[in-house]
C-alpha cells in the first residue's frame, strides 16, 4: 500500500519560512457590531463571563484571606491558581467557539471552565436547560429564565468541585486542577503541565473519524508549552496522512511566567512560542500571536482558527499574550521575580476594563451598567460559593465510586456498525489440528473488531504497511484502509494521549506500545491521564482504550527492550491490565478488552508470538479477571502468567515425573482485575505455593499475588510462599547472564521442592 516514494532530493535551495502575524487585530467593538460581526448581546455576554471569571477568582483569594466567609468554620483547602488578569483570553476564546465544540484546560482553569459553560449554555434551547438543571426536558419554562437559572447552577457546581463536594461537576473528586464537564465538551482541566495536549489532538481526531464537524481548542500555558508532550502534539496533528487537517487550535496562554521562570531571556531561545508553528508544518501551523488582553482579538482569532480547522486546515497555533495579576498560587508572594513597575503596565492593559470602556464608547452598556454588572456577577459569585459551602460532602462509602465503568460495549449502535472494507480480510488458515500462531490470534481479534464497530482503530510505531516489529497486525491497513490503521510518529507518550482523547469523545482507539520497556516514556499519560481520567472527573468519562505492549527477554536484548514492567501498570488505579500465555486466549482476551469501557493494557510476550493454539474461527470472548487452571494437581499451587507460564508448566511434568509432585498450575491472565478466588481455592486445597514471573524480584507483581494469598488464605498454608522472579538488576546482555537471570523450569522446580519440605 506504499502511496509516496522518498526519492533523494539533493539539489541545493533554501529553506524559507513564511510571515507570523503579531498582535495584527485592529478592529473596534463598534466596527464588529455594525458589520454584524458580533451583536451587542454576545458583547455584554462578553463582558459578563469575563466579570464572572473575575468574581471567582476573588472570591477564592478572599476565602484565603479571611475577608469572603461563605459559612462560618468553612476552610478552602484546594488550589489557588488564580487567572485575574487573563480573563480576556479564557472569554474571547470560548466566545468563538461552538457550545459543543471540546476544550481541555490547564491547573489555572477556572476561567476556562466557567468561560465554557456560560457560553454553551448561551446555546442551549429549553429542554437541554432543563436537562442541565436535572429536571425532564419537556418542563418547559421560560428561555430567558432558565438561562439565568443554569448561570447560577454552573457557578454553583463549579465552587462546589473546588470545595470537594458531592454536588461538584466531578463529584469532588478533581477539584480546581481537574475540573471538567463533559455535557459542553470540557474535557478536563489538567495539574500536569502541556499533559492535555495529546488528549486534545486524540479529542480532534476522534470527532472528526466519527463524523462531526466540533473543533478542540487545547489550552496550555507558556510554560507547558516547553514539555515534551505538547510538541509531540503538535507534530502528530500536523501528519501529512490527516487527510483533512486535525481539527486542532492550540491557544498558548502566555501569561509571561512558568511558575516563576519567565519565558522571554529564560526559559526558551525565542521570544514569541507561535513561531515554533514553523517548526511543524509548511502552513507553520496557521501560527498567529495574539492580544491577550483584549478579548476581541481572542476572540477573532480562534473564530478564524475554528473554521480553518471546519474547513480541513488544522492544525492551529496561537499565542495569547496576556498576564497574570497574582502569583503563581497564593503562597507566591511575586516579589522575588516581578517588578510593580512590570505588573502595573499590565494591568494599565487590563481586558475588563479595556473592553468596558469599548462598550461604553459604542454605546451597548453605560457606566452605570458596567459598575451594576459587576456588582451583579459578584454577588450572583458569592451566592454560589455560600450554596456551594453549605453542600453535601461526598459520601465516604462510595469513595472507590467512579474509578471503573465496569462495563462493555455490547451492542454496536447502528450507525457505527456499517463498516466498509477496502478487501475481505485475510482468513487465518488453522493448521490440521485447528491451530494458529499467538501473533496471528491478535490479527484476528483485531480484525474481527474492527470489522464489528467503526469506531475501533488501530494505530503505533509502524504498526501498517509493515505489519508492527513483530508481525502481528499485518494486512490490516490493506482491509481497513488509512483511515483507520496508521502509523504514528515515534510519540509513545502522544499515542497513549491521543488514544484516550479519542476515547473521551467517544471512539474506540486500539494502539500499540512496541516493547513495555517504551511505556516509561508514555507513563504520565498512562498513569496520570488515562488510568484516572475516569475517576478525577467525577465517573463520567469512558475511556475504551486498549494499548497493546510487549514483553520481550532471552534474545540478548539487553536493558533496554528485556523488561518485565507489567507490575509497574498495576500501579495505577483505573487501568486493566492483561497478560494472556496463549493464542486462545489472545483473541477471547483481546476482544474483550476491545469491548471493556476501561483502559486496558494489554501485553503480549515476544517470545510468544509464534507459539500455536487451537483458536476457534468462530467468535469468542474471555471475560477479563477470570483465572485459567492450565494444570490441576493437589501437592502445590504454581501461579505465572504470560510467557513464564511455559516454564511453569514444564516445571509442573518434571515434578511429576521426577518427585510424584503433583502441581496445580493456574494462569491469571488478566492482572487487574485479578482472580483472587481462584488462586485462594487451589492454596486451600495444596496449602503450598510458588509464584513464577519474569521481573526482578522486587516490586514484581508475584509479591502482589502472594500479599493477598497470605490474606485469604493464610491459615491455609504449610509452608512460607516461594517467588521465582529475575535477580534485582536490569536485563543483562550476555547471553550466559541473561541465562541465569530468568526463571527456568529447575529453578521453579527448586522452589517447588522446598515449599513442599522435600528440600
Ligand atoms: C509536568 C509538571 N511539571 C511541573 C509542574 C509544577 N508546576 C505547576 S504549574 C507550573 C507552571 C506552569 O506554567 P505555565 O504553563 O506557563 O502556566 P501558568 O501557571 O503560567 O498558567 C509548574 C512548573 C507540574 N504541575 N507539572
Ligand atoms: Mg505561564
Amino acid at each position: 500500500m506504499k502511496e509516496i516514494d522518498v526519492p533523494p532530493k539533493l539539489n541545493p535551495e533554501v529553506l524559507s519560512f513564511g510571515e507570523i502575524p503579531k498582535c495584527a487585530y485592529n478592529r473596534t467593538l463598534r466596527q464588529e457590531i455594525e458589520q454584524g460581526r458580533l451583536d451587542a448581546e454576545a458583547a455584554i455576554a462578553l463582558l459578563e463571563v469575563m466579570h464572572y471569571i473575575r468574581a471567582f477568582e476573588t472570591m477564592i483569594f478572599e476565602l484565603k484571606s479571611g475577608k469572603f466567609v461563605p459559612v462560618e468554620g468553612f476552610e478552602y483547602i484546594g488550589a489557588t491558581h488564580l487567572s485575574v488578569g487573563q480573563e480576556g483570553v479564557a472569554a474571547g476564546a470560548l466566545c468563538a467557539l461552538r457550545g459543543d465544540d471540546y476544550i481541555t484546560s490547564t491547573h489555572r482553569g477556572h476561567g476556562h471552565s466557567i468561560a465554557k459553560g456560560c457560553f454553551a449554555m448561551r446555546e442551549m434551547d429549553v429542554p437541554t436547560l432543563n436537562r442541565f438543571l436535572d429536571r425532564p426536558e419537556n418542563s418547559g419554562g421560560e428561555r430567558g429564565a432558565l438561562y439565568r437559572e443554569a448561570l447560577h447552577v454552573h457557578l454553583y457546581k463549579t465552587a462546589a468541585e473546588l470545595f470537594g463536594k458531592e454536588d461538584g461537576y466531578c463529584r469532588g473528586r478533581g477539584g480546581s486542577m481537574h475540573i471538567a464537564d463533559f455535557n459542553v465538551g470540557h474535557l478536563g482541566a489538567n495539574a500536569i503541565v502541556g499533559g492535555s495536549s495529546a488528549m486534545a489532538v486524540g479529542a480532534a481526531v476522534g470527532a472528526q473519524k466519527l463524523g462531526t464537524e466540533k473543533v478542540t481548542l487545547c489550552l496550555v500555558g507558556d510554560g507547558a508549552s516547553n514539555n515534551g508532550i505538547f510538541h509531540e502534539a503538535c507534530n502528530f496533528a500536523a501528519q501529512d496522512q490527516f487527510e483533512n487537517g486535525c481539527p486542532v487550535i492550540f491557544l498558548i496562554e502566555n501569561n509571561q511566567y512558568g511558575m516563576t521562570g519567565q519565558s522571554v531571556g529564560e526559559v526558551t531561545g525565542v521570544d514569541y512560542l507561535a513561531r515554533r508553528g514553523a517548526g511543524y508544518n509548511e502552513q507553520m501551523m496557521h501560527a498567529e500571536v495574539l492580544d491577550g488582553m483584549n478579548p476581541l482579538s481572542v476572540w477573532d482569532g480562534i473564530g478564524r482558527g475554528a473554521e480553518l480547522c471546519r474547513q480541513g486546515k488544522g492544525p492551529v497555533l496561537f499565542e495569547a499574550l496576556t498576564y497574570r495579576y497574582f502569583g503563581h498560587s497564593l503562597s507566591d508572594k511575586r516579589t522575588t521575580y516581578r517588578t510593580a513597575d512590570e505588573e502595573e503596565s499590565w494591568k494599565n492593559v487590563d481586558s475588563i476594563k479595556q473592553f468596558s470602556e469599548q462598550l461604553i464608547a459604542t454605546g451597548v452598556l453605560t457606566q452605570e451598567g458596567v459598575d451594576a454588572m459587576e456588582r451583579r456577577c459578584t454577588e450572583e459569585v458569592e451566592q454560589a460559593g455560600r450554596e456551594a459551602a453549605l453542600s453535601a460532602d461526598p459520601i465516604i462509602e462510595q469513595i472507590t465510586e467512579g474509578l471503573l465503568s465496569d462495563t462493555v460495549c455490547d451492542k454496536v449502535p447502528a450507525e457505527f456498525a456499517n463498516v466498509t472494507t477496502l478487501k475481505e480480510p485475510r482468513q487465518i488458515r488453522r493448521d490440521k489440528d485447528g491451530k494458529i500462531m499467538y501473533r496471528h490470534a491478535v490479527a484476528e481479534a483485531i480484525t474481527e473488531e474492527m470489522l464489528r464497530d467503526r469506531r475501533v482503530i488501530f494505530y503505533g510505531e509502524d504498526v501498517a504497511d509493515y505489519g508492527g516489529a513483530f508481525q502481528a497486525t499485518v494486512g490490516l491497513l490493506e482491509v481497513f484502509g488509512r483511515d483507520r490503521v496508521f502509523n504514528a510518529p515515534i510519540s509513545e507518550a502522544c499515542i497513549v494521549g491521543t488514544a484516550a482523547g479519542a476515547a473521551m469523545v467517544g471512539m474506540r482507539p486500539v494502539c500499540e506500545i512496541m516493547y513495555i520497556d517504551f511505556m516509561p516514556m508514555t507513563m504520565d499519560q498512562t498513569g496520570n491521564q488515562l488510568a484516572k481520567n475516569r475517576f478525577m472527573f467525577g465517573g463520567k468519562a469512558l475511556l475504551p482504550v486498549v494499548v497493546r505492549t510487549t514483553i520481550g527477554g532471552g534474545k540478548g536484548y539487553a536493558g533496554q527492550h528485556s523488561q518485565s514492567l507489567e507490575a509497574v501498570l498495576t500501579m495505577f488505579p483505573g487501568l486493566k491490565v492483561v497478560a494472556p500465555s496463549t493464542a486462545y486466549d489472545v483473541k477471547g482476551l483481546l476482544k474483550s478488552s476491545i469491548r471493556d469501557n476501561d483502559p486496558v493494557i494489554f501485553i503480549e510476550h515476544q517470545n510468544l508470538y509464534t507459539e500455536k493454539d487451537v483458536v476457534p474461527e468462530e467468535e469468542y470472548l474471555i471475560p477479563l479477571g477470570e483465572a485459567r487452571i492450565r494444570r490441576e494437581g493437589k501437592d502445590v499451587t504454581i501461579v505465572s502468567y504470560s510467557k513464564m507460564m511455559d516454564v511453569a508448566l514444564e516445571a509442573a511434568e518434571q515434578l511429576s515425573a521426577e518427585h510424584g509432585i503433583e502441581a496445580e498450575v493456574i494462569d491469571p491472565r488478566t492482572l487487574i482485575p485479578l482472580d483472587v478466588g481462584a488462586i485462594v481455592k487451589s492454596v486451600q486445597k495444596t496449602g503450598r505455593v510458588a509464584l513464577v514471573c519474569q521481573a526482578p524480584e522486587t516490586g514484581c507483581f508475584a509479591e502482589h499475588i502472594s500479599y493477598q494469598i497470605q490474606l485469604n488464605a493464610f491459615s491455609s498454608l504449610k509452608a512460607p510462599v516461594k517467588i521465582v522472579a529475575a535477580y534485582d538488576i536490569p536485563p543483562p546482555m550476555s547471553q550466559v547472564l541473561e541465562k541465569e537471570n530468568l526463571p527456568t523450569p529447575p529453578k521453579v522446580v527448586k522452589a517447588a521442592l522446598e515449599v513442599c519440605g522435600r528440600l
